[in-house]
């Protein structure tokens, strides 16, 4: 499998020898206690650095919770939530993704010091094309269906699942690149459980990974995630999130062998490990 094009990606730019480990930070009260936000803030930021003893990658900060069902959070919640974390972590040597789908969030971010913009609405809210277009930041394009409220409610209906989330994710990016944002700044990602009916579309979606990226010569790095999700839960009967790590290990693996360049996870040192045994038996490969 060809490795993809490298992703700039604001003070980095990204190579992907090996799938990167991009790392959940939520910063939300459920999340953490409820000791109010410098409590919450406090865990974030050991959580942070737990995940950076652990080998990750990229850490994603999420202030809004984007489960299926959970209540918006209006926009000046999530900058407290979100800013004041980028600035501790900014001293970090790792890039810093913001998981976010409102503009003012992308700008405040961009100006606090983010690397990569993580959008589930994939940059169409007025306003997102423009609050990342002069940056260097990275961008990642995500396919959603319908609005998190009610994206699981209804059946997803698909006629080919693939061909239709590459379909959307062609069309954002030609919208991206008419904008002036260069290519080297794009990653896609085709929505894990974001509008997909539960067993059907999210593993059509993963056998087939990269007939989800939009072709190209070179190809756009794919980022997948699965961690925790109810797909996961679906062909395990674990109905716990927490209890599904041992399936996001495994679904983390699967997607490194689909040839995912991103993995996005809950649980760092276990995607780790668990990537370098399969990065060592495709060096063997390669070997012959
Ligand atoms: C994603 O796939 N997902 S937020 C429900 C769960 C567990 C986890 C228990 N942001 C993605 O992580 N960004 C989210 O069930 C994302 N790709 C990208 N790029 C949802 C989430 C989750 C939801």
């Amino acid at each position: 499998m060809a490795i993809p094009e490298s992703l700039q990606c604001g003070r980095f730019t990204l190579s992907f020898e090996r799938p990167l480990v991009m790392g959940i930070l939520n910063v939300t009260p459920d999340s953490f206690s409820d000791g109010g936000k410098y409590a919450v803030r406090g865990e974030a930021i050991r959580q942070a650095e737990r995940m950076m003893l652990d080998g990750v990658d990229i850490i994603d900060i999420g202030g809004e919770s984007t489960r299926p069902g959970a209540p918006p959070v209006p926009l000046d919640e999530e900058l407290e939530r979100v800013i004041p974390l980028v600035e501790a972590l900014h001293g970090a040597k790792v890039p810093l993704s913001i998981d976010t789908y409102k503009p003012e969030v992308m700008r405040h971010a961009l100006s606090a010091g983010a690397d990569l913009i993580n959008d589930i609405w994939g940059f169409r809210m007025p306003g997102a094309i423009d609050a990342v277009r002069d940056s260097a930041c990275g961008l990642c394009v995500m396919h959603m269906l319908g609005e998190p409220q009610t994206m699981q409610l209804g059946e997803p209906a698909y006629q080919d699942v693939v061909a239709e989330v590459r379909a959307f994710l062609e069309d954002q990016i030609a919208t991206l690149q008419a904008a002036g944002i260069a290519k080297n700044r794009i990653s896609v990602d085709p929505g894990f459980g974001f509008g997909k009916a539960m067993v059907e579309h999210n593993y059509a979606l993963l056998a087939h990974l990269p007939d989800t990226a939009p072709r190209a010569e070179k190809p756009y790095p794919v980022l997948a995630g699965m961690s925790r999700k109810s797909m996961l839960g679906a062909v395990t009967g674990r109905t716990t999130p927490s209890d599904r790590v041992a399936a996001s290990v495994a679904a983390a693996v699967c997607a490194a062998s689909r040839g995912a360049a991103i993995i996005r996870v809950h649980d760092v040192a276990q995607t780790v490990d668990a990537l370098k045994v399969w990065a060592a038996m495709r060096d063997a490969m390669r070997r012959g």
